[in-house]
């Protein structure tokens, strides 16, 4: 640390010096995050300071949280809703607000694993839980960091993860399923009413991971039965940092009855409240100020135009991509497009070398993955075409 304080002057210049070197989503291709809506950045501003760590000190973040679930848990057919306030519930439904995909399934796996600790199930020492082989790589920090066994289960020619496969891994010792509404790599939605037929069969809870989907699938015009209206499914995450539009760091967890949430709990004596259900202890009051400020500022209809725009630009990419030869490795059912190449490793490469393209790969099979977003436009698809045949015609 220099000794003297900088001026705010120079503190500025450092920062935008920096900041020159990221890349404001132009030419984006790999990421399910982009701008924030401009109300959510304002809202996160006006409550930059609250804590949602200690909860009776901010009272109103805390009603906006509660507000967000509430809607999140309309958005995805809960039956009733309700929200932690100390260790007191209102009724059945209910959540709170996440850092992220990453911590709502690892609380949702860690509500799995002590309810059955709870001896709500008899298992033998080491648990395991039943994923699909495209799920996202926090499934890898579970494994790593629960002392839970991560069993994977195939996936069919669709890359949905084949529901006699994942039949075939349960054993005495599972304690949950995992299904994914719009897998990272692929935006493919496993076959959630059947996972959650094989849940109910084997008194399993099912956690649907829809931190991407959640705020796609909803608004699509085919519908995919894939959230609470599913009746084994048990916990959902949702992230609005991604498709919400929201603020970054802004996820949700929403479980179906309060049992999973007490799960959980620790007490949190000398605070204002007696327990606390979240993973981190301080949590950013800003985030649920913006998510709520933007899903009511679009509402339902802002959201569906969202989603249209996405796929808009998804099917140009797969139509335009066909005319020059290049097939997906699925038809898209979101705004997700695994795209068949020859050498996708050097074609990303030559990309991002000589055209400034930021794609990324799927690990298997191998292909080029592009993600369409808000930050992107029709040109872009049309230039980033041209590009793609240049770098493959002269491989
Ligand atoms: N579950 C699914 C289905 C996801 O796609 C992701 C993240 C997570 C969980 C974890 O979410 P958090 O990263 O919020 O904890 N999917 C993106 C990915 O790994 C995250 C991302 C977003 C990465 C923007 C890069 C980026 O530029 O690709």
């Amino acid at each position: 640390m220099n000794n003297q304080g900088l001026s705010e002057e120079e503190i500025f210049s450092y920062l935008e010096n920096a900041k020159s070197e990221d890349t404001d989503y132009y030419r984006v291709l790999s990421s399910m995050c982009t701008h924030p809506h401009k109300i959510a950045v304002e809202a996160h501003r006006l409550f930059i300071e609250a804590n949602l760590g200690d909860l009776g000190l901010f009272a109103g973040a805390h009603r906006l949280e509660k507000e967000v679930i509430k809607m999140l848990g309309e958005l995805l057919h809960a039956p009733s809703i309700g929200t932690p306030s100390g260790n007191s519930f209102d009724s059945s439904v209910c959540g709170y607000l996440t850092t992220g995909g990453t911590e709502s399934n690892i609380q949702a796996v860690r509500g799995m694993k002590n309810l059955v600790n709870a001896g709500k199930k008899d298992v033998g020492k080491i648990p395991n839980i039943v994923i699909p082989e495209s799920a996202h790589f926090s499934f890898d920090k579970i494994a790593n960091m629960m002392g839970i066994e991560v069993r994977r289960a195939l996936l069919d020619s669709e890359l949905k993860v084949d529901p006699a496969s994942v039949e075939s891994l349960i054993d005495t010792n599972t304690v949950g399923l995992v299904g994914i509404a719009g897998t990272t790599e692929f935006g493919q939605i496993d076959p959630i009413e059947e996972l959650s037929r094989l849940a109910l069969e084997n008194e399993l809870f099912f956690h649907v991971d829809a931190a991407f989907g959640g705020f796609v699938i909803p608004f699509l015009e085919n519908q995919y039965p894939f959230d609470f209206e599913v009746p084994g499914v048990t916990s959902i995450a949702i992230d609005p940092h991604k498709m919400g539009l929201s603020t970054i760091p802004s996820g949700a967890l929403l479980f179906r009855s309060p049992s999973f949430l007490e799960s959980l709990k620790v007490s949190t004596p000398y605070l204002t409240t007696k327990s606390q259900f979240t993973l981190t202890g301080t949590r950013s009051g800003a985030s649920a100020a913006a998510t709520c400020a933007v899903m009511k500022h679009l509402g339902r209809e802002g959201y569906v135009k969202n989603v249209q725009y996405c796929m808009h630009l998804t099917t140009k990419l797969v139509e335009e991509a066909r005319e020059i030869g290049f097939e997906p490795l699925i038809k898209p059912l979101m705004n997700v497009v695994a795209l068949k190449v020859p050498n996708p490793d050097l074609v990303r490469q030559q990309l991002l070398k000589r055209f400034g393209w930021n794609v990324s790969i799927t690990r298997n099979p191998r292909s080029l993955r592009l993600v369409l977003m808000p930050h992107n436009t029709a040109l872009d698809i049309e230039e980033f075409l041209q590009d793609l045949k240049k770098v493959t015609s002269e491989l």
